[in-house]
């Protein structure tokens, strides 16, 4: 059972209480592939940097709570100045609460783990996107060695005692059997922050017996969707040797159960709410509103990593696709595409970039008119200031991914508005969308679908814009990063090993979570 919030709805300060309550004496270990701080170079000493990601915002005041261990790669190019003889270092810079303890990886391990099976395999393998995955055996050894070495850190940092262990995505499927099979004592969840795909999909994963025998290792599994949940447990059913019980969500495996819940990831709202209010953002809007000038009437904008399941040439095409059937928007809009390269050392990855530059050319040629151009693409990384300024000046914004786990991009410019204004167009494949129901939902492979959603969003009326942008950020506010982070742990508290932590929950006003997956 999932505790109620002490207020309307759970905060950063509540989830800390609750924690500190529940968990106290008890050894905190996350996983992950990208650490939450990163010590880089700069001039001629070294900065410490917080990577604008989800997972941190999610993560962090559990760690702060608790005072556990982060385990991550030290990716950052002067992080092993910054650690001592264990690889320790203390973090938040500043005010230190907790400990990120960082794994080394060779070059050629990180490149074929994570840059191959994980980037190249597993993650168009999990998103439909129509986009063939790469398998290659030498990427999978390597995927292994990764999962050992973490494996070693966890239970150094663990150092024989019961310890809760909570593993982020897709880098490490196998981490959790290793754990257990070393030591049974340890309570280990993993959140899957991508799409599980159907088990048709699933079968042609050369190694899925390794895979799923892996992800049963853990004490709990998490995805976004309760379709995602449905879809693993179809898959195990089909491929290995396993008791689903698909009414109760769970496994048996060779004695060992393994509960699969969904748990839809979010925001700090509030948070995001004051930073958008703020002095910073205000003067973004304003240096923003010069940068882009007053030749257009109209801004739409678009928000992501330059990833292939995002849906960008297709959102680009839906833009070309309304100044065909609109003539009135030619020379009045403006639609702003932000790109940040990801993952660029992959060939696809690269193709894309590529794609969107033509694509943008080919589009602004067709309907330049004087010096105005109906697409800009920027490359650049923003601060979040500046994502929350352009949130605030758009008239819409597009999300449209041809499959998303969960996508924050939309949660986040729900949550800028303030002015309850602004129309967001979503993808009925992000899995936001089962939260998101009042934003213009649209099939992002159905280009005439969505240039019709721009018509929709650009003539909609102020009071039905008010109305849709108010029931979007209710949504979020209510469903937001700490109620995600309080039903995984008190789930954990549930099915957890550690003494005497069940007793606590059990004690208080307990509820049902707040909306059903
Ligand atoms: C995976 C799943 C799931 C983007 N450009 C800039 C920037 N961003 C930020 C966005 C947002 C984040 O990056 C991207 O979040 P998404 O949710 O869209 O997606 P993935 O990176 O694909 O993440 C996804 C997520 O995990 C969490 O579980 O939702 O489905 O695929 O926060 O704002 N941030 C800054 N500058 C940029 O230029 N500061």
């Amino acid at each position: 059972m999932i505790p109620s919030p002490p207020s309307a709805v759970w905060t950063r300060l509540a989830l800390h209480k609750l924690l500190r309550r529940e968990f106290r004496g008890v050894r905190v270990i996350v996983v992950s592939n990208r650490e939450p701080y990163i010590h880089r170079r700069s001039g001629g000493g070294v900065e410490c940097i917080q990577p604008a990601s989800g997972l941190t915002t999610a993560l962090d005041p559990i760690l702060r709570a608790t005072g556990g261990v982060w385990i991550a790669h030290g990716s950052g190019d002067a992080d092993r100045l910054a650690v001592d003889s264990r690889a320790h270092v203390a973090v938040p810079p500043g005010a230190p609460s907790y400990t990120l303890r960082r794994v080394w990886l060779d070059k050629e391990t990180e490149e074929r783990y994570y840059c191959g099976l994980a980037n190249e395999g597993l993650w168009p393998l999990c998103h439909t996107a129509f986009h063939r995955p790469t398998f290659r055996l030498a990427d999978w050894e390597s995927y292994r060695q990764a999962n050992r070495i973490f494996a070693d850190a966890v239970l150094e940092e663990a150092g024989g005692d019961p310890a809760l262990v909570f593993i982020q995505d897709y880098h490490f499927g196998l981490l959790p059997r290793l754990l257990k099979e070393r030591d049974p004592r340890l309570t280990v969840a993993q959140f899957w922050h991508i799409p599980w795909p159907n088990r048709e999909t699933f079968r042609v994963f050369p190694w899925k017996e390794e895979l799923l025998d892996g992800l049963l290792g853990n004490d709990l599994l998490g995805f976004h969707l309760r379709y995602h949940c449905s879809n693993f447990l179809e898959t195990v059913d089909r491929g290995v040797e396993a008791m689903v019980d698909s009414e109760h969500h769970e496994v048996w495996r060779g004695g060992k159960l393994t509960r699969v819940r969904p748990f839809p990831i979010s925001i700090d709202f509030e948070g995001h709410v004051q930073e958008a209010c703020g002095p910073a953002v205000k003067r973004h809007v304003e240096t923003w509103r010069r940068e882009l000038g007053n030749g257009h009437r109209f801004l739409g904008i678009g928000i992501d990593r330059a990833d292939y399941t995002k849906g960008i040439p297709d959102r680009l095409r839906a833009v070309d696709r309304l100044l065909e059937i609109c003539p009135e928007y030619r020379g009045q809009l403006l639609f702003l595409q932000f790109a940040v390269p990801s993952r660029t050392r992959i060939e696809d990855y690269q193709q894309l970039n590529r794609e969107l530059a033509q694509l943008a050319e080919e589009i602004n040629t067709r309907w330049a008119r004087g010096e105005w151009r109906p697409i800009r693409i920027c490359r650049r990384h923003l601060p979040q200031a500046e994502l929350m300024a352009l949130h605030r000046l758009s008239d819409f914004c597009m999300v449209t991914s041809l499959h998303d786990g969960m996508n924050l991009v939309a949660k986040e410019y729900a949550a800028s508005r303030t002015d309850e204004d602004g129309v967001l167009v979503l993808s009925r494949f992000a899995g936001a969308a089962r939260q998101l129901t009042s934003a213009l939902l649209v099939n992002p492979f159905s280009v005439d679908e969505m240039g019709e959603a721009l018509r929709c969003a650009l003539t909609m009326p102020r009071e039905e814009r008010r109305c849709r942008m108010r029931a979007l950020r209710s949504a979020v506010r209510e469903n937001n990063i700490y109620t995600w982070a309080v039903n995984v742990m008190s789930t954990l508290l549930e099915v957890g090993q550690i003494p005497n932590l069940s007793a606590g929950l059990a004690a208080q006003e307990v509820a049902p979570a707040a909306v059903n997956f």
